[in-house]
């Protein structure tokens, strides 16, 4: 019998419409868990180098993680694995929701596809029934409205159904796929779907999961759920509002938005709204928040409420998390929070990535103020009308998402995302896509001082992007003693207890700050520390939002390899599982190396950082590669991949002349 994973994968050829039920080798789930690092190894199987990402040979797999439909609590993540239309490199989009939890109890952990369906089609599985079904007549409607109108069609109410919107049926590389209480949300995911022409999946089952020893789960998750109610009562002090508490980004729950208004940029990332957040806004924004708010929601078996059902004038009911909140308000610099809330909608029907899409429509405003776009590629066709002027800065942007979704004359061009949009307009646009790393638009933060810890998360991350791998290290140094001895005092998360010294040895100011303190080799573990919390997440599915993502969360590197021990029946301990989120880290690297990735690519943007010093960026880069045991190019040496029983990847390096002398 398999424990807390079904075993079982589902693998549907939509090129030919079969579909098969296919038995996983037990030892992948010893040597990387589930989740990402499953599906990592197989696309390194099945994936060659030179495959694009709308090739029939690029796979789209949709995975339910390890320990996703246990008793664990938030345990409810979907990893979306592609190759990224905009990179070229492995892509994870990962939503929560329930639909992986319907996916194991329906008795598989992971489908994927290959191949390409030749009509519009969605995928019914339904415990033993997997069934591929027309979906023409769902062609252009919402990501989050066809949701109904498949549960209606399969009389299944309880269906868990994510689908793309007209953005991904028209390959738009920022397409997301929607579930209606989360979404996957970048890099492409959606436009993959849509090339493989799948409208949307519909899952529902009622099969169980089994616990290798029940009694001892339920002992240690006794322990979570204390701490999830202390927590949630104790906000942690001397932090700013939204990261004292636990789960995702509270963002619907509080209503002060100063940290963000104020610290991120507005336009297209270009403008710091120092003293944003005024007496008059202050008051506006929240009762705007509140009168949109229908209810708060929640994801599969998780007891925080990160989501809200928005409900707004006389715009449908959609979900809003987190960031996205205010995205469109301060990427066309309208102050009113209300235009957030209705274009949002808009945009999440489209299927629509909610941090790049504001920015490429920002982009295409600064091109029109500079000339380089012309009032010829504003103008109206039979099929459209004219982009209101550009005083009407709420207009502009409807128009230009709806081009955008559509691919509709200037918005095909844009809808690559901004690096590519500079580069197939020229005359100089290139220069207005400044806020991209390996192509995949950033947040829109452009701070004064580099910050050491951020360069590296920022350059080296594989998922391209900073919400996935920042975590439980503080963001800033905490300005008095105090304020840091307290911090410490109640910190049983640290994997090691010297991070303590490191932390009471931060300064604001002076010799012992950013960017030269904490020194290079503090730095390079700490961002081990938090990428390995990270790729744990990505592999049990727990929701990063009470694990990696906040400062003192209830799942951490001393429980966590109990908990999948008591689940799996494996014997695994914090060295065990710190070895096999490193082999699956190691082993996607290669995957991005093998499609060209170089050391070349991992820079954050010129602007990021006013005040930049390039030598000791290099000098922070070398410490780090080599912490991680990788040669100055940054590829993992045949003596880390044989370490990590991944010799096989070290020949495959040297053969394509990528692993130069060992
Ligand atoms: N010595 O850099 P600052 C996230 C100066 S995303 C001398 O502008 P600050 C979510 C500076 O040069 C992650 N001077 O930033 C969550 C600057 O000078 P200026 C976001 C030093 O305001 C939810 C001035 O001080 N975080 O979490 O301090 C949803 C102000 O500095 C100095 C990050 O990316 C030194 N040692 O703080 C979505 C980075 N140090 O006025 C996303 C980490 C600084 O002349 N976090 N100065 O220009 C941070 O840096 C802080 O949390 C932040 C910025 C963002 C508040
Ligand atoms: N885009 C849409 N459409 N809906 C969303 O809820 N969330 C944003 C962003 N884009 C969001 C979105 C937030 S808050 C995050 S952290 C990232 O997507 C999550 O990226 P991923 O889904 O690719 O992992
Ligand atoms: N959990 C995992 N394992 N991986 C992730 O990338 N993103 C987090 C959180 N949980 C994330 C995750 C962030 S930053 C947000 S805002 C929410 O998921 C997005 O929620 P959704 O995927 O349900 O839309």
């Amino acid at each position: 019998m398999r424990y807390a994973e079904t075993g079982y994968d589902l693998e549907i050829d939509l090129s030919t419409g079969n579909i098969e039920r296919v038995e996983r080798d037990p030892s992948l789930t010893e040597t990387l868990l589930g989740g990402l690092g499953i599906c990592v190894k197989t696309m390194w199987d099945r994936v060659p180098p030179e495959t694009k990402a709308f090739d029939p040979e690029n796979l789209l797999i949709f995975s339910a993680p390890l320990l996703v439909g246990t008793p664990a609590m938030s345990c409810n993540r979907t990893a979306v694995v592609t190759l990224s239309p905009q990179t070229n490199l492995l892509a994870y989009p990962m939503m929560g929701g329930f639909w992986a939890a319907e996916l194991k109890y329906a008795g598989y952990d992971r489908v994927i596809f290959r191949g390409k369906s030749p009509r519009l089609v969605y995928i019914w599985i339904h415990n033993d029934k997997v069934e591929i079904r027309d979906a023409e007549h769902l062609r252009g409607k919402g990501a989050v409205e066809v949701r109904e109108l498949i549960r209606e069609e399969l009389k299944e109410p309880n269906a868990a159904v994510c689908a793309i919107g007209a953005a991904g049926e028209h390959r738009n590389f920022l397409a997301s796929i929607e579930q209606g209480r989360s979404s996957s949300s970048r890099l492409g995911g959606g436009a993959v779907m849509g090339d493989k022409n799948i409208k949307a999946i519909a899952v529902r089952g009622t099969k169980d999961i089994n616990l290798a020893d029940g009694a001892k789960f339920w002992a240690h998750m006794k322990d979570v759920i204390d701490y999830i109610n202390y927590r949630n009562a104790n906000p942690i002090p001397d932090v700013m509002t939204i990261l004292s508490g636990i789960g995702s980004p509270q963002e619907m729950v509080h209503t002060d938005e100063k940290w963000h208004t104020e610290n991120f940029m507005w336009g297209n990332a270009r403008t710091r709204r120092r003293g944003f957040w005024d007496e008059k806004i202050s008051v506006e924004w929240p009762k705007t928040q509140l009168s949109a708010i229908k209810r708060l929601i929640s994801c599969f078996n998780c007891p925080q409420h990160c989501g809200a059902l928005i409900s707004f004038r006389d715009v449908p009911r959609f979900k809003q998390k987190c960031f996205t909140k205010m995205t469109y308000c301060m990427g066309a610099y309208v102050d009113d929070l209300a235009f957030n809330f209705s274009i949002s909608q808009k945009a999440t029907e489209y299927g629509l990535d909610g941090f790049g899409t504001p920015q490429c429509l920002a982009m295409a405003v600064e091109l029109r103020e500079a000339g380089i776009l012309t009032e010829e590629d504003f103008a109206g066709t039979d099929e459209y009308p004219p982009c209101p002027p550009a005083e009407d800065k709420e207009g502009t942007f409807y128009w230009l998402l709806d081009r955008f979704a559509l691919r509709q004359g200037i918005g095909d061009i844009m809808a690559d995302g901004t690096y590519w949009m500079g580069k197939r307009i020229g005359k100089g646009a290139e220069v207005y896509a400044h806020n991209t790393i390996k192509k995949h638009e950033q947040l829109p933060l452009k701070l004064g001082t580099i910050d050491p810890i951020y360069y590296l998360m920022y350059t080296t991350n594989e998922k391209i992007s900073i919400t996935q791998i920042e975590g439980n290290w503080p963001q800033g140094a905490f300005p008095t003693m105090e304020q840091r001895e307290r911090f410490i005092k109640d910190w049983p998360q640290l994997p090691d207890d010297h991070f303590k010294q490191y932390l009471l040895d931060w300064e604001p100011r002076g010799e012992n700050s950013i960017p030269y303190y904490p020194k290079p080799h503090m730095c390079s573990e700490i961002v081990d520390w938090m990428e390995m919390l990270h790729n744990i997440d990505d592999a049990t599915g727990f929701c990063c939002g009470m694990s990696s993502f906040c400062l003192k969360p209830p799942y951490h590197i001393h429980n966590i390899p109990k908990l999948v021990s008591a689940a799996t029946g494996m014997d695994l301990d914090e060295a065990g599982i710190k070895k096999i989120v490193n082999r699956s880290r190691n082993l996607h690297r290669a995957f991005n190396l093998m499609r060209g990735m170089t050391r070349a690519d991992e820079v954050p943007p010129e602007d990021h950082w006013k005040r930049r010093d390039h030598e000791y960026e290099e000098k922070l880069l070398d410490t780090y590669y080599l912490y991680k045991g990788w040669n100055l190019d940054g590829v993992p040496t045949r003596e880390r991949l044989e370490e990590l029983d991944l010799g096989y990847v070290a020949d495959e390096l040297e053969k394509r002349g990528i692993l130069k002398n060992g």
